[in-house]
């Protein structure tokens, strides 16, 4: 029987928390719909010997996960993963910082992932490694005598060459992903990035990545697999759970004022600090609509103890204080910024009541918020969306009002317009981007790459 084994930094855990994260939230969807293993993180850091894998079964799907040591976590999960990959995938270079020994672990955290792994495999199996954690996963199976198919999946942006150029190490990282099968991407963009990376060190047909494990040489199949949501169970979330308490007081609160609405992990590259300074213009821009609508923006903190998410998390309770300090009323707070999470349910209900949703990252891979808000609307009233064109999901959300994050007058004009659009205008916009949705969803994406992998699987077996 074909399993399909997925490989990811951090496992949401069936009765743990489950982490606030796009690649949680798709590979979960996908695998519940699939069955199989899912192979990580379990979260917990340890001083000693880390342990694992634990193996605990839920419905079809097997979690199996290990714990990771404070030096791995500190240089190989903050360092190099979140300090260097993560900063210049989103193009954001001033973040970017590199350490060789941060690069050191990494390279060992990828062998242990790997070594933990290899006992638990079975020959049939189809091996999906997701992100920019576990770039050279495959070589060091390779190495270790492991034939399956392996497939890796980026959800990050795959940035230009000259961005990557800034890592000491990025040559070795491209050669490394010549030991996967098939290696994706949410959009052309980043598909045509990488074949450029790939052309700048002298192999744009792919011949100078690694071919020199074990095994017979294969062909890298490369292709653009934009992640999807479950469009119908965001629509029945967003329903079933309008009653609930939470959502009735939240809009017992907006004494009929529109809503805006924000939805993202605390991260810098979500464009949060820019979209509060947007929300300031328009409300400076536009004095007739003080007290006439109210923003919420809900911001968990994530990868606490990495300085920068630490300093975006301050700066952004200052700003919305001096927003609500210069515009409040005594009946009137114009910003309400949560820094917590809420369950899928909840915020697919806030989605429905919400008049214009604001997905406004600097960069994204995809962006599962801005998909998932406009399948939470209701079609006969729907709430329109403010995409920033630097996001994935805008090479497919076309119908959104799209924008730059950086354009700040750009932006608040943007939130004027969607919160004025007339009805029939966003009944169009929503439908045609619905039908988007609906063609490519989380199956899609799922049965598209475990069809390469099958592939793949067929090209081995006939040599
Ligand atoms: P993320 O950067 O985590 O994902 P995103 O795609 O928006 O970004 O996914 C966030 C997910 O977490 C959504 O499903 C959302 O509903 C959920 N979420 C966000 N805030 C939450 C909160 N406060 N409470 C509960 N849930 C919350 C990465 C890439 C993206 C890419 C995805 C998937 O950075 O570009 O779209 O992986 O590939």
């Amino acid at each position: 029987m074909t399993r399909l084994v997925n490989v990811s930094n951090r496992v949401a855990q069936p009765r743990g928390d489950t982490p606030a994260g796009g690649l949680a939230v798709g590979v979960l969807a996908a695998l519940r719909e699939h069955g199989g293993v899912w192979f990580g993180w379990n979260g917990r850091v340890v001083s000693g010997e880390p342990a694992g894998p634990k193996l605990e079964e839920d419905g079809n799907v097997t979690y199996a996960t290990i714990e990771l040591s404070e030096r791995a976590f500190e240089l190989y999960y903050n360092g190099f993963s979140n300090t260097s990959l993560w900063p210049i995938n989103h193009y954001l270079l001033g973040f970017f910082r590199y350490e060789r020994r941060e690069f050191d672990e990494y390279r060992r955290v990828n062998s242990l992932f790997a070594r933990k792994l290899i006992p638990l495999l079975q020959p049939d199996d189809l091996i999906w490694v997701h992100d920019y954690h576990l770039i050279p996963l495959a070589s060091e199976l390779r190495r270790a005598g492991v034939e399956n198919p392996i497939g890796f999946f980026l959800h990050t942006p795959f940035p230009a060459v000259e961005a990557l150029r800034v890592l000491p190490v990025y040559e070795q990282l491209l050669r490394a992903m010549g030991a996967y099968d098939v290696v994706g991407f949410h959009t052309p963009r980043d598909l045509r990035c990488f074949n450029d990376a790939l052309e700048s060190i002298g192999g744009a047909d792919h011949a100078a990545v690694d071919r020199r494990a074990p095994g017979k040489p294969h062909p890298l199949h490369t292709d653009v697999f934009p992640i999807g949501i479950d469009v119908e169970g965001c629509q029945q979330l967003a329903m079933q759970t309008g009653e609930q308490d939470n959502v009735q007081r939240m809009v017992h609160h907006l004494h009929g004022r529109q809503l805006l609405i924000g939805v993202d992990r605390l991260d810098y590259s979500k464009g949060l600090e820019e979209r509060f300074r947007a929300f300031s213009r328009l409300l400076e821009d536009y004095p007739a609509i003080r007290n006439q609508v109210s923003y919420i923006q809900i911001a968990p903190t994530s990868r606490a103890g990495v300085r920068a998410y630490d300093d975006i998390r301050e700066a952004l309770e200052r700003s919305a204080g001096m927003i609500n300090g210069r515009f409040a009323d005594i009946d009137w707070v114009p910003i309400r910024y949560l820094n917590r999470g809420f369950d899928r349910g909840t915020l697919m209900a806030f989605f429905r009541e919400t008049a214009v949703g604001l997905v406004t990252p600097l960069r994204d891979g995809m962006n599962l918020v801005a998909k998932e808000f406009v399948a939470a609307q209701d079609p006969e009233d729907p709430g329109m969306l403010v995409l920033s064109r630097l996001a994935g999901a805008a090479h497919e959300l076309t119908d959104a009002v799209l924008v730059n994050p950086y354009d700040i007058d750009g932006v608040a004009e943007a939130m004027h317009q969607a919160l004025n659009m007339p009805l029939g205008e966003r009944q169009e916009r929503h439908q045609s981007m619905l039908d988007v949705l609906r063609r490519n969803d989380i199956t899609a994406w799922r049965t598209r790459f475990v069809d390469a992998l099958l592939s793949a699987r067929e090209q081995r077996k006939a040599g």
